[in-house]
């Protein structure tokens, strides 16, 4: 290869890119502790110009990748590329993807090269750089192909989804060869991103990619109970976890502020309970929601967040909620956890998980179980009544641990009932504190941790569960100034491989985030997480990443994306138009 390779082959991840324009070499942590600028580092950053962005580099970065700068570029004219679909038997999730990706193929932007080197002072270097500048058509080779292979067409994703894919592009034209649709979506989706533009020309250079996940759960949690998200908005959510490879759309659906869920059981838990009757998700809404998701490999996880986290439950239906009494801590009148000690709690429970697995499809179901508060059920008598009454059957003391121990065990009977009627495996998902307090919970219980770091990982894996990793990915706490560094530094696993790690989540908490700003504060911070959860380990250069983010977010902008700044100076052609 030229000296290009040092900008653009991705294959070398230790191999510093040869751009004086970026950060100098940085010492780095490998941990999940944030990052922090030292002073030499603040200064560099201070005086840092706006990396140069990379051209054709596909994001999340490929786990095997070569590009081939000897050979003579492509050319791709969309009414001279003929598509093939091997297998097809009428893969319709297939089809509407070829269909979206052309779309994206074949709409040329001509800003992201030759434009983006106007910014290189280093004469030198942009020599290297640039395209010959005599490149016409005619130098270029049309490719006339688009095949792709495909072993099944699954109708659902799933844990056990099939991502991986090849792809080659030379002068037998483009192949994707992938064993699921899940995979040649995203195959088409790296393809996407490997062409660029110049001249109202789009180019692609010889590759050869073979590529999978490095984990199986890559996901966004997106809270919509602090603010109402509009569904288009959740589709954008959507269209930009595709960009970035991500499968997983959490829906932490409930909490204290509003309950926009509109139930078919319980139509009254959302009449009084969202912030208006028109803030609801409807059961088309949410099918619809799920629909779009799987259209593009990704899957949708309802959380009702139970037994804490339920205040706006009570605005329909007051008796759910514990009573509070004056006991030092607590304030008197005050609603606390649902009522562990009335039947009728966990007959609507189930009667509501009856409703949403109908509703939602996918295997994983998140139960809640954080910060479940004791001081109101220790206030109130009916309660710790109920606690004696536990303890008498038990013949020990009891106490609100024991408590919620049954509530547990009693709620998730509830669910396991109505999963056997469901005829559909499903397997629950709960927050870190239900592990820590030893909790009655099924086999193949998977726990979010939200607060540990990986070092807490293998004592997970001690009890059999699984593990989704979120402790350093929450987009409601980042700073201004702060860099998406501490996103990609943060890994989901300590120096040893831990099989029951089945990757990682960003949060997007919605207590300081509305409909307006979720996307600017989730891009490009979480295309970070989305590389740290889909590429090898050791991508990880953050010099090499920079530029490469760089070109990811301005093309990001130009699929409609809102994306905010990548926390440094930078620019794309299409911004402030
Ligand atoms: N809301 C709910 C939250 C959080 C949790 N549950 C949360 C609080 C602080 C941090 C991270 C998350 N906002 N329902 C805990 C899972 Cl730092």
């Amino acid at each position: 290869g030229t000296n290009q390779t040092d900008i653009y082959h991705p294959d070398m991840p230790e191999q510093h890119v040869k751009n004086p324009l970026l950060l100098p070499s940085v010492p780095v942590g490998w941990d999940t502790k944030d990052y922090k600028m030292n002073f030499r580092e603040s200064l560099n950053f201070k005086l840092r110009r706006a990396p140069i962005p990379t051209i054709g580099s596909p994001w999340p970065k490929p786990q095997k990748y070569l590009i081939n700068d000897s050979t003579k570029l492509f050319r791709l004219q969309r009414d001279k590329l003929g598509l093939r679909i091997t297998r097809s038997d009428d893969c319709q999730t297939l089809q509407d993807a070829v269909q979206r990706y052309l779309d994206y193929i074949f709409t040329c932007f001509n800003d992201n090269y030759e434009n983006n080197l106007r910014n290189v002072f280093d004469e030198d270097l942009k020599k290297k750089m640039l395209l010959s500048p005599e490149l016409s058509v005619r130098d270029t080779i049309l490719i006339t192909s688009l095949i792709i292979h495909l072993k099944s067409c699954s109708y659902w994703p799933d844990l056990a989804s099939k991502e991986s894919y090849h792809l080659t592009v030379n002068t037998d034209g483009i192949h994707i060869v992938a064993e699921d649709v899940w995979g040649a979506l995203r195959g088409l989706e790296t393809l996407s991103q490997l062409v660029f533009c110049s001249r109202n020309t789009v180019l692609i250079r010889d590759t050869k990619i073979e590529d999978f996940p490095r984990f199986i759960h890559r996901g966004i949690l997106v809270d919509t109970a602090r603010h109402y998200i509009k569904k288009e908005t959740i589709f954008q959510i959507m269209r930009g976890m595709e960009m970035n490879k991500l499968n997983v759309f959490h829906w932490h659906m409930t909490d204290d502020q509003s309950f926009p869920f509109q139930s078919k059981y319980f139509p009254e838990l959302s009449e009084k309970g969202a912030f208006h009757p028109t803030l609801v998700y409807t059961h088309t809404d949410v099918k619809d929601i799920i629909e779009f998701g799987r259209q593009r490999g990704i899957r949708v996880i309802p959380e009702f967040d139970v037994p804490a986290h339920v205040l706006s439950w009570s605005f329909g239906k007051p008796e759910l909620l514990t009573r509070c009494y004056g006991s030092g801590k607590v304030i008197p009148g005050l609603l606390g956890p649902l009522n562990p000690a009335r039947n009728s709690t966990y007959s609507l429970l189930q009667e509501l998980y009856r409703e949403i697995l109908n509703l939602f499809q996918d295997q994983l179901v998140h139960i809640g179980g954080d910060e479940v508060p004791f001081e109101c059920w220790k206030s109130n008598d009916e309660v710790a009544m109920f606690a004696k009454e536990l303890g008498k059957i038990k013949n020990t003391s009891s106490d609100m641990k024991d408590v919620l121990k049954y509530f547990t065990k009693r709620f998730v009977s509830g669910i396991e009932e109505e999963v056997l009627k469901s005829k559909r495996k499903r397997r629950l998902v709960v927050w870190e504190e239900s592990f820590r307090s030893n909790l009655p919970l099924p086999k193949n219980t998977v726990v979010q941790l939200w607060f540990s770091g990986s070092e807490y990982v293998p004592k997970v894996a001690q009890r059999n569960f699984s593990v989704i990793f979120s402790s350093c990915w929450y987009i409601d706490q980042v700073k201004p100034g702060s860099w998406w560094h501490a996103f990609y530094n943060c890994d989901p696993e300590g120096p040893k491989q831990s099989p029951n790690v089945l990757g990682g989540e960003v949060c997007a908490w919605g207590e300081h985030i509305a409909n307006e700003d979720v996307l600017v504060k989730m891009w490009p911070l979480t295309s970070a997480a989305a590389e740290r959860l889909w590429s090898k380990k050791n991508v990880r250069n953050i010099e090499e990443a920079a530029p490469r983010l760089e070109e990811h977010r301005c093309r990001m902008l130009r699929r409609n994306i809102p994306v905010g700044s990548a926390s440094g100076p930078g620019f794309c052609i299409t911004e402030g138009h």
